[in-house]
C-alpha cells in the first residue's frame, strides 16, 4: 500500500465511553471494515505539496461570504482564522474567546498570524485546515476521510474499552505519550511533554496499530456529521451496526450558538491544548462539534484507504 501508511484489519470493537463527557454515550458494539490509515497527521511539507500541485486555496485564504453572516459588518468579512493565545494569568473557563481570537490574515502558512512562518514546522501538522480543505486534499490524495467509527477503532489499536489509545494510564512509567497540555488550562502551560503547541509527528509513541498523535497533537477532522449522542446505537445484540454513519447534518446541535445554520462534523481525538483541568478528550472516545468552515491553530486531519469492496 501507499507508503506511511498502516493497516487496520476490520473488526468489532467497544464505541464511546460512559466515563467522561455525555456525548460520548452510550457505549455501543460496531465494527468496520478493514483500512488504510496514514500513519500520522498530515504535515505541512505534505499539504504544501498539495496546494502546489492542486492550486487549492483554503477556506481560512479567502473572505467569508456575507451571504452565511448577514449580520456581519463588511470589515469583519475578511480571511482569517482561530489562533490560540494563552492569556497571562488565570481566566473564568466559560468563555473561550478569553483564549480563542478571530486573526485576520492567519492561515495555514501564518499559522500564529501575520508575520509568523513555517519555519521549522515542516513536519508538524498543517492546522488552519476547514473540512472542505481536509476533504480537497483526500480526494487529491486519492483517499477518503475515515468515518468516526473507523477513526475510532483505529485509535484504540486493539485495546478495547481502554481510556487512552495507549491503555489506562494517563503517564505509563512517567512517560507522556501524546502531545497534550499539563498545567491549568488556558494559561499556564508547564510543556511536560516538551511542546507548548504542535510537535513535529512521531515524536511519541505510535499505538498498537503504528498509529502516530492519533490522540493530542491535533484534533482531526472526520467524515461524519455531529450528532449529540452516539450513532448506530442498537439495544438488540443481534445487529452490530457496521460503520454506522451520520451523513446529513443535524442543525439542533449547537442551534444557540453563532454559525447555528452552518453544518457540524466530528472531530476527534483533543489535541495540545487539551488539560484535565478544562477538557480531558486525548482519548480515543472523545468528540467535538465543528462547524465546517471552522479553522483554528489545533485542527489537522489524516486519510485514509478502504478496501476495494469484494464482487
Ligand atoms: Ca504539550
Ligand atoms: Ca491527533
Ligand atoms: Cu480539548
Amino acid at each position: 500500500m501507499a507508503k506511511d501508511m498502516c493497516r487496520v484489519e476490520g473488526g468489532e470493537f467497544a464505541m464511546g465511553s460512559a466515563d467522561f463527557y455525555p456525548e460520548e454515550r452510550p457505549v455501543h458494539r460496531v465494527s468496520v471494515d478493514g483500512f488504510w490509515m496514514d500513519e500520522h497527521p498530515v504535515t505541512v511539507a505534505e499539504f504544501r505539496r498539495f496546494v502546489k500541485a492542486a492550486g487549492h486555496v483554503t477556506v481560512a485564504e479567502r473572505a467569508p461570504d456575507s451571504a452565511d453572516f448577514p449580520d456581519a459588518e463588511p470589515d469583519q468579512l475578511v480571511a482569517g482564522s482561530l489562533v490560540f493565545r494563552k492569556p497571562p494569568g488565570p481566566v473564568p473557563l466559560d468563555d473561550v474567546r478569553r483564549w480563542w481570537h478571530w486573526v485576520p490574515g492567519a492561515d495555514w502558512r501564518h499559522p500564529n498570524g501575520p508575520g509568523s512562518t513555517l519555519d521549522g514546522l515542516d513536519r508538524h501538522p498543517v492546522t488552519h485546515v476547514a473540512y472542505d480543505d481536509a476533504a480537497a486534499y483526500a480526494a487529491w490524495a486519492g483517499k477518503s476521510l475515515p468515518t468516526e467509527a473507523e477513526w475510532e477503532f483505529a485509535a484504540r489499536g486493539g485495546l478495547d474499552g481502554a481510556v487512552f489509545a495507549w491503555g489506562d494510564d494517563p503517564t505509563p512509567k512517567g512517560r507522556a505519550m501524546a502531545n497534550t497540555w499539563q498545567g491549568q488550562f488556558p494559561w499556564e502551560n508547564l510543556r511536560l511533554d516538551g511542546y507548548e503547541g504542535t510537535s513535529p509527528v512521531k515524536s511519541f509513541p505510535p499505538n498498537r496499530y503504528g498509529l502516530y498523535d492519533m490522540t493530542g497533537n491535533v484534533w482531526e477532522w472526520t467524515d461524519d456529521f455531529f450528532s449529540a449522542h452516539q450513532v448506530g446505537e442498537v439495544t438488540r445484540p443481534c445487529c452490530v451496526p457496521h460503520n454506522p454513519r451520520r451523513a446529513t447534518p443535524d442543525l439542533t446541535v449547537g442551534a444557540d450558538a453563532p454559525g447555528a445554520h452552518l453544518p457540524r462534523r466530528v472531530i476527534k481525538g483533543g489535541s495540545h491544548l487539551c488539560a484535565p483541568n478544562y477538557c480531558l478528550r486525548y482519548r480515543p472516545a472523545a468528540r467535538q462539534a465543528e462547524t465546517v468552515d471552522t479553522s483554528t491553530s489545533h485542527i489537522g486531519f489524516r486519510c485514509i484507504v478502504r478496501d476495494e469492496p469484494q464482487a
